[in-house]
């Protein structure tokens, strides 16, 4: 399958990084050589391995992820009547991704259906059921939490209907990837996790106390940026989490979580946010409690939207860890390469960028 061509580059497939505890005996070589304009790790006392560590990009395709084998079968044709539930679009991933499907589907010539469930899971679980009943050729489904949407997507196979996940997953021991839905579509999140964890530390000097904003609680992305960020500062013994709160990786709650996080914790100086949605919203509460954002309290982010790379190039924000919405090109090709009996693998993994100071202007325009 070639899925380059359409813009969102795929890693073939990939393992995620778990349990990777610290930087790679590859980034600590480039850690003891000093290699690094950023500060060195030793300059302020730290002993944080992160803070000379190269960003290790994107993880390593496994060679043995299991093919789709028992999941509902889908005839060979000219054009397909397709599904698509999303979760919300209060958020412009949501937006783009939205979008995405809706133009792939079109130049294709196909049709498709979407449902926007409002950020709420019980109107999601209750669009799936409605999807099901219209029968279409397939369901892609971006879903909200791990647990909740797995029951219907293993609903959607008892019926008949290939599912594909696009941007997050479900529970596994609920939902059988490659029996009750065909593949998983999405980041590596635990390594965008840990591509965070590195900026973070960069811009820090390996010291922080840091305020971490979490996505959705329950859903792949928060679980999974949580860890991965967690397991790469364990290197590091002065880099704390002060407090974590759940900010459902939304502008407005961000802000307002990190109004009310700044008066407990005085002493924060960095925050970690899931997504860059809050984040632009810490920058808001930081500006109107007085603070600088980037001077005062570093922050890190993930996403790569057009907001947050213009705040990358305007210094308020270190970095965002790019995870690509536009997935209608590859989540289309799939579902063609699964009708024509091709094998597909139950795990695709998608290739994102970093945006820092370095690259941050030049990539506003095509941003999301
Ligand atoms: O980071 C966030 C969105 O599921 C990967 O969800 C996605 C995440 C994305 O709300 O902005």
């Amino acid at each position: 399958m070639k899925f380059t061509k359409f813009g969102l580059a795929i890693a073939s497939v990939a393992v995620l990084v778990a349990g990777a505890g610290c930087a790679s005996a590859e980034d600590e070589q480039q850690a003891d050589s000093g290699a690094s304009a950023s500060g060195s790790a030793s300059a302020g006392g730290s002993t944080c391995p992160l803070v000379d560590a190269a960003d290790p990009g994107n993880s390593e395709a496994p060679a043995d992820t299991p093919i789709a084998k028992g999941a509902p079968k889908l005839e060979k044709k000219d054009s397909y009547s397709v599904a698509f539930s999303q979760i919300g679009s209060d958020n412009p991933f949501r937006l783009a991704e939205t979008a995405s499907m809706k133009a792939e589907a079109e130049k294709r010539g196909w049709k498709v259906t979407t449902t926007d469930a409002g950020n709420k899971e019980d109107k999601q679980i209750q669009d799936v059921k409605t999807l099901i009943n219209q029968k279409p050729d397939a369901i892609f489904l971006a879903p909200n939490t791990e647990k909740g949407l797995a029951p219907v997507v293993k609903q959607a196979a008892d019926a008949g209907i290939p599912v594909i996940l696009v941007d997050r997953t479900v529970d596994p021991s609920i939902a059988e990837p490659g029996k009750d839905f065909v593949t998983a579509i999405a980041s590596d999140f635990v390594q965008e996790g840990k591509r965070a964890a590195i900026q973070m530390a960069k811009a820090t000097g390996g010291k922080a106390n840091i305020i971490e904003l979490e996505g959705t609680t329950g859903s792949s992305p928060a679980i999974d940026r949580k860890k991965g960020f967690a397991d790469a500062i364990a290197a590091c013994p002065d880099m704390k989490i002060v407090v974590a709160q759940d900010g459902d990786f939304s502008r407005e709650k961000g802000q307002s979580v990190t109004e009310t996080l700044l008066q407990s914790q005085p002493d924060a100086d960095a925050i970690y946010a899931h997504n860059d949605e809050m984040a632009l919203g810490a920058i808001n509460a930081l500006k109107s409690a007085g603070k600088t954002p980037g001077t005062d309290v570093k922050i890190v982010s993930i996403d790569g939207n057009k907001d947050a790379i213009t705040a990358v190039a305007a210094g308020e924000l270190v970095a965002s860890v790019e995870c690509n919405p536009r997935f209608g090109p590859v989540a289309y090709d799939t579902l063609e390469a699964y009708a024509a009996g091709e094998d597909v693998p139950v795990k695709t993994v998608s290739e994102d960028r970093l945006f820092d100071a370095s690259n941050a202007q030049e990539n506003i325009e095509q941003a999301y």
